[in-house]
């Protein structure tokens, strides 16, 4: 489907036409087990009427942290299509039907590596942090992958299995933080404290999956920030 018969698509009527050609991007269609079985674009992946018939696909959260353990958390712009406004994680996207990110192979190792590489991906996209500082810089933690549905706005929605990824600045390193417009509205370096804080002000509002983490596992890891082995590499697929 062309970008020109998007812009005359009532799904899309009064969206931002940048966030519309995003929606041509090819999502990397699964079975419940995480097995790739087709590709699916994202505006078919993301809408409710076909989530409802069982369609699925392969997510990355990813959570940055600097060296004084606070993370970074990103509002999302009035521009995207699903969930604008909403306070959420550092960067979440999905892995494309592409070579290095699709994790053909079978093994979750390879899986997760195509998740890592959208994710270098998408925070220089969303965020402006260049690719070769994400990679020089620190380490990607894969934990565990989490399978959730959460309606958005009409006729909208997520149905994903989600790589939750941690990534963790060596020491003395630094990301440069340059934030696409059209992506993230505001950013925050939080402590666990402040974000617990932020998640009573009423005025706030945050997204479903980010919620879902935070109730789950976000800060009983955040606590063992510092030795994640007993935790990280998780093969079970947690339905939530
Ligand atoms: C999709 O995020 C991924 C999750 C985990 C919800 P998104 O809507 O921010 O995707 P994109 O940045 O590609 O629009
Ligand atoms: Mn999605």
């Amino acid at each position: 489907e062309s970008s020109s018969d998007d812009v005359s698509d009532k799904v899309f009527s009064g969206h931002d036409e940048e966030q519309i050609r995003l929606m041509n991007e090819n999502c990397i269609v699964l079975d419940w087990n995480d097995e790739a079985i087709g590709a699916g674009t994202k505006k078919l992946c993301h809408l409710m009427s076909n989530i409802e018939k069982g369609l699925l696909h392969r997510a990355f959260s990813a959570f940055v942290f600097n060296n004084e353990k606070k993370l970074l958390l990103q509002q999302r712009a009035s521009e995207k299509i699903t969930f604008p406004d909403l306070w959420t994680n550092t960067c979440c996207s999905h892995p494309l039907c592409v070579d290095d990110e699709i994790g053909l192979e079978g093994s979750l190792e390879v899986k997760v590596e195509g998740a890592i590489t959208a994710a270098v991906r998408k925070l220089d996209h969303e965020l402006g942090i260049p690719q070769e500082e994400t990679l020089k810089n620190g380490k990607f933690h894969f934990l565990n992958r989490i399978h959730y549905m959460a309606p958005s706005n009409d006729p909208w929605g997520e149905h994903e299995i989600d790589y939750i990824l941690f990534y963790k600045l060596n020491d003395a390193q630094q990301l440069t933080v340059d934030p696409n417009l059209n992506e993230v509205r505001d950013f925050e370096w939080v402590d666990a404290e402040t974000l617990k804080a932020m998640f009573k002000d009423p005025s706030l509002k945050f997204t479903p999956w980010f919620k879902l983490i935070c109730e789950s596992y976000l800060f009983k890891w955040w606590d063992q920030l510092d030795n994640l082995t007993s935790v990280e590499n998780d093969t079970k697929i947690h339905r939530m």
